[in-house]
């Protein structure tokens, strides 16, 4: 029987042509939802997941916005509300690491992640809140934030408090729009293949580390953070609000 879920449903995902939000897409898709891929550059890249995602029946569009830009935002989110009738549920996933060493880290760079990372959310979410907080709307905000958000990574001094705070701004906006019929949570993956990590994990040494201390026995894959999307999504996850998933194949609790 075919999953229905999300039946109805307009949903946006930002970052959504390639790697996480890309499998993302396709999970909403196949529970029902109408899906809106948000693209930085060119609703081209979108092609392959519009493909993918159309044979699942529901409609697809691709939109273009920098997450990082104000108008950009708002103009996306008064086209997707046109093509798709409602936007009910927001995935935040957009998002950049450029690995880089703390002592030389250029302030362009620390401010580059935090506006597309955290501004970018910030931003997305107001648009979706916004429409979400007319009467009888209600909906699901949901942030992709990171195993960072939890331990630091030494590369990683402008990402993880960044990623941080895209968790913790999601449990502000709990209490703000939950009596709105919204709910706000955060997705937490651990590690997942895609090309925001080819180059740091094509060193074997690091990657052997990583894979190592994955109970699961495996890197992660854009698919297996679908699953939990979909479901804090759709209507089973009614009642959890301010909450988060970490979804890492047991890396975090792996310490002794
Ligand atoms: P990716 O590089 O494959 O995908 C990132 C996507 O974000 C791309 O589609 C890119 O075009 C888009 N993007 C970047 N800047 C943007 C902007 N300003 N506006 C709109 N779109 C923009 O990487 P990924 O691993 O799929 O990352 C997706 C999210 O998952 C990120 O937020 C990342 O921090 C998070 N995450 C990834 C991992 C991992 O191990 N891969 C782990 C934890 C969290
Ligand atoms: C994640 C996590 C992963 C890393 C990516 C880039 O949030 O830290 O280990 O590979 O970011």
């Amino acid at each position: 029987m075919a999953d229905e879920r999300l039946k109805g449903k307009g949903a946006i995902v930002t970052g959504g042509s390639r790697g996480i939000g890309r499998g993302i897409c396709v999970g909403l898709a196949a529970a029902g939802a109408d899906v809106a891929v948000n693209c930085r550059d060119n609703p081209e890249e979108a092609e392959e997941v519009i493909e993918q995602t159309q044979k699942l029946g529901g409609r697809t569009i691709a939109v273009r916005a920098n997450v990082a830009d104000r108008g950009e935002v708002e103009d996306m989110f008064a086209t997707v509300r046109g093509e798709l009738g409602s936007i009910d549920i927001l995935v935040n996933n957009a998002g950049i690491c450029p690995f880089h060493e703390f002592l030389t880290m250029p302030e362009g760079l620390w401010d580059e992640v935090q506006a597309v990372n955290l501004k970018g959310t910030f931003l997305c979410s107001q648009a979706a809140a916004r429409i979400m907080v007319e009467p009888g709307r209600g909906g699901r905000i949901i942030s992709i934030s990171s195993i960072s958000a939890l331990v630091g990574g030494g590369m990683q001094t402008h990402y993880a408090p960044g990623k941080a705070g895209q968790r913790s701004l999601m449990q502000s906006l709990a209490i703000v729009l939950g009596p709105h019929g919204i709910t706000c949570n955060s997705v937490l993956p651990g590690t997942i293949l895609t090309d925001i990590n080819a180059e740091d994990l094509s060193d074997p040494h690091k990657r052997d580390r990583m894979l190592k201390r994955i109970p699961a026995g495996r890197l992660g894959q854009p698919e297996d953070i679908a699953g939990p999307v979909v479901f804090l999504a759709s209507e089973e996850a009614r009642y959890v609000n301010g909450a988060e998933l970490l979804v890492d194949g047991g890396l975090f609790v792996n310490l002794q």
